[in-house]
């Protein structure tokens, strides 16, 4: 894509972003219609939608041409890798959005020909702001990030895991997990996938393994990842399609490797 093309798709995408934040947080205080998805563990709210179709009549308005793979089901349904396509989660963490009203955020990535351009994540409660575009850097609101130290410790290393990998299915062993745990100094897990993300991008996590995301869980955090020299891959090492669902392993480049061939690659007794 490019530069100024870029640029000005970023600055778009930002006022958007903002006032998705700013449409949240009035809504807070409002009672939640709350519905849950075909999983037992997956729900959505009117806030979700109501900020998805925001995005959707945006975007289509003025980038009629551009593609938009999405959770709540507005977006485009056949999408096919060309062209430039916005993968949009309304709010990743919904159980925390209605559990704890913190720990959720906006999540909007803009792909361009498969390539991840611009990404956005912004935790609306804390009014953080990270985003990043393509071999121009990562930020928290206006402040750089830095790039990843490079830590081989896996005894010092902090994780975070979601939920699903803790429990038993015919697609994993789950005793990679117990293995990985009784190695490494601590477990934890807040509940959004993209902040997970975020955190080991900002050094605060050393890594975050999950299983089954979709596009617009990740897509967006990747990107930041990616500028700051963290490695985003399936958990058995492959490379991440954008468009693809599936598992992720994402690091510094010092446990990358290590996590991968001694506890995940054969992990997988399918894959997901
Ligand atoms: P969501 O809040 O947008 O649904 C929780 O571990 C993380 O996994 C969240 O980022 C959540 O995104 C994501 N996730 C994806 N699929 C899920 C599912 N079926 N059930 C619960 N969380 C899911
Ligand atoms: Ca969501």
């Amino acid at each position: 894509m490019n530069e100024n093309v870029r640029r000005e798709m970023y600055d778009q995408a930002k006022e958007w972003v903002l006032k998705s934040g700013e449409i949240i947080r009035d809504s807070l205080n409002e009672q939640r219609i709350i519905k849950s998805k075909e999983a037992r563990n997956d729900l959505v709210t009117d806030v979700d939608k109501k900020i998805e179709l925001f995005f959707v009549k945006e975007i289509k308005r003025t980038y009629p041409k551009h593609l938009i793979l999405s959770e709540e089901g507005y977006g485009d349904k056949e999408i096919t890798g060309n062209g430039t396509v916005w993968a949009i989660d309304p709010i990743d963490g919904t159980r925390n959005f209605v559990n704890q009203k913190k720990n959720f955020a906006v999540s909007v990535a803009v792909i361009h020909q498969g390539v991840g351009e611009i990404g956005f994540i912004y935790d609306v409660i804390e009014e953080v702001l990270y985003s990043a575009r393509k071999s121009e850097g990562a930020y928290k609101n206006n402040k750089r990030l830095g790039n990843l130290e490079v830590k081989k410790e896996l005894e010092e290393a902090s994780l975070s895991f979601n939920h699903e990998l803790l429990c038993e299915s015919d697609a994993f062993d789950r005793n990679a997990m117990e293995r990985i745990a009784n190695k490494v100094r601590s477990v934890r897990s807040k509940g959004s996938a993209a902040l997970e993300i975020i955190q080991v991008a900002e050094g605060l996590s050393d890594g975050y393994i999950a299983k089954k995301l979709s596009p617009w869980d990740v897509a967006a955090a990747i990107i930041v990842l990616n500028e700051v020299h963290g490695i985003a891959t399936r958990t058995n090492g492959n490379k991440i399609n954008l468009f693809e669902e599936g598992t992720i392993f994402v690091s510094n480049k010092g446990i990358h490797k290590q996590i991968v061939l001694n506890y995940l690659k054969d992990w997988q007794r399918k894959l997901i």
